[in-house]
């Protein structure tokens, strides 16, 4: 059996804020872009959660149901300072720390509850230790498996520390909604409801052939999810190193504006991974490969960090052309960045869903 922790900042950024301005404290603060840029909520602390303001919510909007709120633009800068810290106190515990965002880790503590530690004492230590070292609070979860530690961290915040039993995850899931379920999106969400499935338990009963039928393979992942299966390890990410996509082609290709074409594509796609990552580098890669297998690449280093599609597309689509002569053609061809330097999000972009879910 595994003992999980899923530990997640309370109102990350706009916390930090009211840390390092103490003016701030216990007021209504909003941290993200102005509503007259058009900007989003991108953290709210709890006093402005009372009036209703959320992530992801327009700043207009926040202003409106809480005038009085005072509006920080982000400083990622400050808030990635403070995730390496608490990052490295979570490492301190155990090496084994998959963080999601700056903002939240899954923590693997199996072998310290083998020392005959519990996990809720474990817990609780380690959030003493985060507001001792750095002046905030995390809200944890603790649960035989990932998916479950992570709703158990939302359950009580903030400074919430929710112990879900072994034995237990069947009953804390049942009442949930179905949205809370690891990996339900909106769309799958509402074609469950329309089938009158509202609750976690609701699918943890369901005939496994009628959700397959339904969902796929998907549908007897949920049930699986839904039962308190879920065997998913904490993964040690290793740092990022390069960011790369390629493609092979069915049939080899010599024209260049064929090439150009699928180096293009293959730069949105590298932009958009980078763009997840916050990440920007400054060598562009380029791979080929010509029709005898030859397999070769070429890589321009640029005086500053690029990320966008332009900007990838524009410098692979260099490398490329200095490739094209003779009669050449090629079977595979693949776009990749390196040299990276950490970017800034785009304050006024509301992030992603992070489960974008099989919905
Ligand atoms: P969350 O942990 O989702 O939010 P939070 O820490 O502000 O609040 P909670 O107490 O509910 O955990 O996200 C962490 C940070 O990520 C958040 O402080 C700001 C950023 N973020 C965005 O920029 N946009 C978003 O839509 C969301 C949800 C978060
Ligand atoms: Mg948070």
């Amino acid at each position: 059996m595994r003992h999980i922790l899923h530990a997640d900042f309370d109102a990350f950024y706009a916390s930090v804020e009211q840390l390092d301005n103490p003016e701030l404290r216990d007021k209504p603060v909003v941290v993200g872009g102005s509503a007259e840029g058009r900007g989003v909520v991108a953290s709210a602390s709890y006093e402005a959660r009372e009036f209703g303001v959320r992530s992801a919510m327009p700043m207009r909007t926040a202003q409106r149901l809480c005038p009085h709120a005072i509006r920080i633009g982000a400083r990622f800068d400050r808030y990635r300072e403070i995730s390496q810290r608490v990052m490295s106190i979570f490492r301190d515990l155990t090496p084994l720390v998959e963080p999601l965002s700056l903002d939240e880790a899954y923590l693997d503590v199996t072998s310290i509850v083998a020392e005959n530690r519990r996990p809720a004492d474990i817990a609780a230590s380690l959030k003493r230790r985060v507001k001792h070292e750095l002046g905030l609070t995390i809200s944890v979860g603790v649960a035989t498996s990932k998916s479950i530690a992570k709703i158990a961290s939302d359950m009580d915040k903030p400074d919430g520390l929710t112990v879900v039993a072994p034995g237990d995850e069947k009953a804390f899931l049942a009442p949930l909604p179905i949205r809370d379920l690891w990996g339900v999106g909106p769309k799958t969400a509402e074609r469950l409801s329309s089938e009158g499935i509202e609750t976690i338990g609701d699918i943890a009963q369901q005939d496994e052939d009628w959700l397959r039928e339904r969902f796929g393979k998907h549908g007897a992942q949920m049930q699986k999810l839904a039962l308190g299966q879920d065997n998913s390890t904490v993964e040690v990410r290793r740092e990022t190193k390069s960011v790369s996509a390629e493609t092979t082609f069915a049939q080899d290709i010599g024209e260049p504006e064929a090439l150009l074409e699928v180096v293009n594509r293959l730069s949105q796609r590298v932009a958009n991974q980078l763009r997840r990552k916050q990440l920007q580098g400054r060598t562009v890669k380029l791979k080929l490969r010509l029709s005898d297998f030859t397999t070769f690449t070429r890589q321009k280093t640029l005086p500053y960090a690029v990320q966008s599609a332009d900007d990838l597309s524009q410098f692979a689509g260099e490398l490329l052309r200095a490739e094209l002569y003779g009669r050449r053609r090629f079977r595979l061809v693949g776009v990749g960045v390196s040299g990276f330097e950490q970017s800034e999000a785009d304050p006024e972009e509301p992030r992603q869903l992070r489960f974008s879910g099989f919905g």
